[in-house]
């Protein structure tokens, strides 16, 4: 595969180290004080976070504006790259680090028309769409849903991890992060699949013990990837 000809704003490697443990959270996914929920969530060990406001109670407007600009704060304080999701205007206003897009919202090539060297982020599904992200320069790649979820309702069939190791396969070699159901018990699985990080909502947003959960989603994930010793 070529390479792209763009050059990231972070170094490929840098970012792939960077999406190990990749928190996604909107105020409709917590029990608790959203801001709350990020904050342990980074004393716990999280290092990627997107702002994902989105279902049924999302908040919109100056309020959804204000959240994420104090998340946005916790994130750089913690020099964690802080990502918006779909949201591209949001983007921009914040100068967040980048924005993760579906395979529904506007075109790949446009959003990165729009926020030049910024991550871009996008969920593909099949060798197709991933050929086509990457070609529209794409940073890393989301894929799932890896294990059944209950937090998106309108997710594609559940692929399980060989949706990971067929893009690793055939030859993708872009950073790839394994999204829905993953907890701490199935993590090391998708790692071993050959993804470089996941992304979880409930898993930490919902637990009990937020920072321990992120910490032992840490622990699994740098386990299974030191197991791996980081090929795929
Ligand atoms: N995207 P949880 S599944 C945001 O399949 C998201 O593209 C998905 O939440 C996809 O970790 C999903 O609670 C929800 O399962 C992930």
């Amino acid at each position: 595969m070529k390479e792209g000809m763009r050059v990231a704003k972070m170094d490929r490697e840098i970012l792939r180290h960077a999406l190990r443990v990749y928190f996604i959270l909107g105020s409709p996914n917590c029990k608790e004080e959203p801001v709350y929920v990020l904050r342990e969530a980074i004393a716990g060990g999280i290092t990627f976070f997107q702002f994902r406001e989105k279902g049924e109670g999302a908040l919109t407007g100056e309020e959804k504006y204000a959240l994420a600009e104090e998340m946005q704060f916790y994130c750089k304080k913690a020099e964690i790259p802080f990502i918006v999701n779909d949201d591209v205007q949001l983007a921009l206003e914040l100068k967040a680090d980048g924005i993760h897009i579906g395979q529904e919202d506007d075109p790949a090539e446009e959003i990165r028309e729009l926020i030049g060297d910024k991550i871009l982020g996008v969920s593909v599904h099949n060798l197709e769409e991933a050929a086509a992200a990457f070609a529209a320069g794409a940073d890393y790649f989301g894929v799932g849903p890896i294990y059944p979820t209950q937090t998106k309702k309108d997710t594609r069939p559940v692929q399980g991890v060989n949706i990971v190791e067929t893009l690793r396969k055939n030859g993708f070699e872009l950073p790839i992060v394994g999204v829905g159901g993953i907890t701490p018990e199935n993590a090391a699985e998708v790692i071993k699949g050959g993804a470089d990080g996941v992304s979880v909502i409930s898993a930490i947003s919902l637990a009990d013990d937020i920072r321990g959960a992120a910490g032992l989603l840490r622990r699994k994930v740098e386990q299974a990837l030191k197991a791996r010793g980081r090929l795929y």
